[in-house]
């Protein structure tokens, strides 16, 4: 008997190490990519072989009835279970303020299509599992602190709102539909793979190039959100975990501590010699190097958003007590791996 799992975004940063995990435990592993017109699967080059890929896209319902008709005939008498895990989506906050009906269509409606055509497959309710990758933007401005599966929502972007959607219809289909459906509303996750977009990884990144001399300083916005970050290749575990339990329910994933921008810059260029200290406010506040008086880090309007989500913390007592999961990165060590990646 097979066990088989579909993972859209298999080519993003949790994908890749999703699917890692589920070739390890056995699984025949699907995944949907996107057609570009340069190649996007450098995440996954060294599992290439493993998995069975198709072209698709979360705003296209035909690919993707097509793709769970082509599933469903594979393994009709040889299923023991089939989990489909929702990990594509356009994921970038400040992005999707620039092309925000684009960011409904796939994180909110995307979600939905995939959520129907998995009903409307051959294979019975009994043997499918859906995994919605919720996040912890949905808190946005926060009502409380922590944050747990039972704070309200507050999202603050046109992400956060299509996310909301996603994770509604998730929890609308489990209840209308008695399907085995759940949210991991996860916290913040960061790796070497990482889109360079993000302001972690663009940290590790502008200090590796400040190192080569390739770039002289590092621009960025906000300096004082906090964030509690783990490491992907954990988060990626909470997934299959929330998806083995006996009932589906929602989970939120984090560290339970938070640090700021500014911290993630002083520890990461500290593993490299530096010793960064602040001066001046606002966008004049400049980054140096107490040891050469070196100014290094800068802020820029560029990288506002227009409504900002200055805090998250999260409280994952109900996934450790119930899922048995924790993290295994500590925050120092996720930043000690991304730094030596990039530099
Ligand atoms: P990521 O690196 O940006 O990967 C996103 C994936 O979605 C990529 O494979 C991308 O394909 C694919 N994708 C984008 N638009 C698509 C579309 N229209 N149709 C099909 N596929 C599409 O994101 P991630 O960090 O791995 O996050 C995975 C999921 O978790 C996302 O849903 C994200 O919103 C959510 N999440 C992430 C975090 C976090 O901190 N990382 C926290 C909470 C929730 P291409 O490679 O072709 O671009
Ligand atoms: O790294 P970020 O872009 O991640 P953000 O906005 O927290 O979103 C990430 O985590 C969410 C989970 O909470 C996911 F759902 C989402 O898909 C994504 O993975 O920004 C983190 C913070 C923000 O407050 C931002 O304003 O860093 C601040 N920041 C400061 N300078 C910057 C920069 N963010 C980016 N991207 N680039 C900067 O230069």
């Amino acid at each position: 008997m097979s066990k088989v799992a579909l993972v859209t975004g298999i080519t993003g940063q949790d994908g890749s190490y999703l699917a890692e995990i589920l070739l390890d435990k056995g699984y025949d592993v699907w995944g949907i990519i996107r057609r570009a017109s340069n190649i996007n699967t450098s995440r996954i080059e060294h599992i290439f072989d493993k998995l069975t890929l198709r072209y698709g896209d979360l705003t296209d319902s035909s690919n993707l009835l097509l793709i769970l008709a082509e599933i469903s005939t594979k393994y009709v008498s040889n299923l023991d279970v089939f989990e489909i895990y929702n990990l594509a989506a356009m994921s970038h906050v400040k992005v999707s303020f620039e092309m925000p009906e684009y960011t409904s269509n796939v994180d909110g409606t995307g979600t939905l299509r995939l959520l129907e055509a998995m009903r409307s497959c051959s294979i019975p309710n009994e043997k499918i599992k859906f995994y919605q990758a919720s996040t912890s933007e949905l808190y946005g401005k926060v009502v409380e602190v922590p944050q747990t599966e039972t704070t309200p929502f507050y999202p603050r972007s046109p992400y956060g709102v299509a996310k909301l959607y996603g994770y509604w219809i998730t929890k609308n289909y489990r209840e209308a539909y008695d399907l085995f459906a759940c949210s991991g509303i996860l916290f913040n996750h960061e790796s070497p793979r990482r889109a360079h977009n993000f302001v972690t990884r663009k940290i590790t990144i502008g200090l590796g190039k400040i190192l080569r001399g390739e770039q002289d300083k590092l621009v960025l916005g906000n300096l004082t959100s906090l964030r509690d970050w783990g490491h992907a290749k954990d988060y990626a575990m909470g997934m299959w975990l929330i998806l083995q339990q006996d009932k589906p329910d929602d989970y939120v994933l984090s560290t339970n501590e938070y640090h700021s921008v500014k911290e993630f810059v002083e520890k990461s260029f500290a593993l490299k010699g530096f010793d960064i200290k602040w001066k001046g406010e606002g966008t004049n506040e400049v980054g140096y190097d107490e040891k050469t008086g070196r100014e290094l880090i800068f802020v820029s309007e560029k990288y506002f958003r227009p409504t900002e989500v200055d805090e998250l913390l999260g409280d994952s007592t109900k996934a450790r007590t119930e899922l048995g999961w924790k993290p295994e990165h500590s925050f120092d060590e996720l930043v000690a791996e991304m730094v030596e990646a990039d530099c």
